[in-house]
């Protein structure tokens, strides 16, 4: 038995995702532990039992997190994104792969103490399809989990390897030693791009979406690195929040596997552009393409089949494309940037 208290740790708090899901982890009674490697948000601190400032390789540290809570549930959002990635490769898989599988050790440590598996969020990403070429993409319809997974960044692999990672963690995990413990509980979305009012990304690839949007909320011209006709999935950020919390709640017998898409709309970049204009007339948008940046977003597909997740765990996104710009969106960027009309 232990006297640890029970907690949820969010790794990256002070990220996109961090921000909203620490938020409501709190709000739903949970005692959160956000770790970042940045100092944690004041507005972010508010809603934490405990904060951490670290680096996830280092495992001293994570593991004097351990034996100070049990953590009944990890959210692992700490990761170096796709544009990042390619400029500092060997950075990206020390954080994405190692730090991951210092978490996924910290997890079955805890999991060996308290007797149960950890729940581990995992937010997986469509940067682990890779498709080959622009005519295979043009005909292929909305991808399905097994499909194109050969991903062209670093990024992309080290997210494919880190759902590897925890299968393995929660079906095999040193299958040979004499005592077995429970181990994780392995759950991962492999999400769209994600668009959110309340922060701006940094280092992806699917950035030019909210780029476009915030530079255009705060009176900034904003020339987008991908081709109008390019099309990617995205998801409005609180839909996002609830699929992780929907995922991390959903009874263990319902999942048919440990890894599911999701979507929610698809636009292409010039639609995204319209509907910018559309509320702020004034934006001042054009288009360059980074051919390079382009490959990579051609790489991913242009819609994915999220029926498992639909099926499964009952994933319905709430926000379409222009409930997402007029009932989210705007009011939230008007909100952060001061805007009175
Ligand atoms: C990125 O652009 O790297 C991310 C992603 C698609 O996972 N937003």
């Amino acid at each position: 038995m232990t006297s640890r208290k029970p907690a949820v740790l969010v790794t990256g708090a002070n990220g996109e995702i961090g921000h909203s899901l620490v938020r409501r982890l709190a709000a739903d009674g949970a005692n959160v532990v956000a770790l970042d490697v940045r100092e944690i948000d004041a507005a972010c601190r508010t809603h934490c039992t405990a904060t951490q400032v670290g680096d996830i390789n280092d495992l001293a540290m994570l593991q004097r997190l351990g034996v100070e809570f049990e953590f009944t549930s990890i959210f692992h959002l700490a990761a170096l994104l796709s544009t990042r990635g390619e400029f500092q490769p060997e950075l990206a898989h020390r954080v994405n792969v190692e730090g991951t599988l210092n978490l996924m050790r910290v997890a079955v440590e805890s999991a060996a103490n308290s007797g149960y598996a950890v729940t581990f969020m995992f937010p997986s990403s469509i940067a682990v399809y890779g498709i080959a070429d622009t005519k295979t993409r043009a005909s292929a319809p909305p991808v399905s989990e097994e499909q194109y997974l050969a991903p062209q960044t670093m990024y992309g692999c080290n997210k494919l390897y880190g759902e590897h990672l925890g299968r393995y963690t929660m079906h095999h995990y040193r299958r040979l030693a004499a005592e077995q413990h429970p181990t994780i509980d392995f759950r991962s979305i492999r999400f769209p791009g994600l668009i959110s009012a309340d922060t701006v990304p940094s280092g992806g690839t699917s950035d030019y979406a909210p780029e476009m949007l915030h530079a255009a909320a705060k009176g900034e011209p904003y020339a987008c690195f991908v081709r109008e006709n390019m099309r990617l999935p995205f998801m409005a950020m609180p839909d996002a929040v609830d699929a992780l919390l929907q995922l991390a709640e959903a009874p263990k017998a319902n999942l048919s596997t440990h890894v599911y898409n999701i979507g929610a709309f698809a636009p292409s970049a010039a639609e995204f552009a319209t509907l910018v204009r559309e509320f702020f007339p004034k934006a001042n948008i054009s288009f360059k393409p980074d051919l390079l940046r382009q490959a990579i977003v051609e790489s991913w597909p242009a819609d994915v089949d999220d029926t498992r997740a639909r099926r499964d765990w009952g994933f319905k996104p709430l926000y379409d494309l222009r409930r997402t710009f007029s009932e989210y969106l705007i009011p939230g960027v008007r909100r952060r940037y001061g805007m009175t009309s």
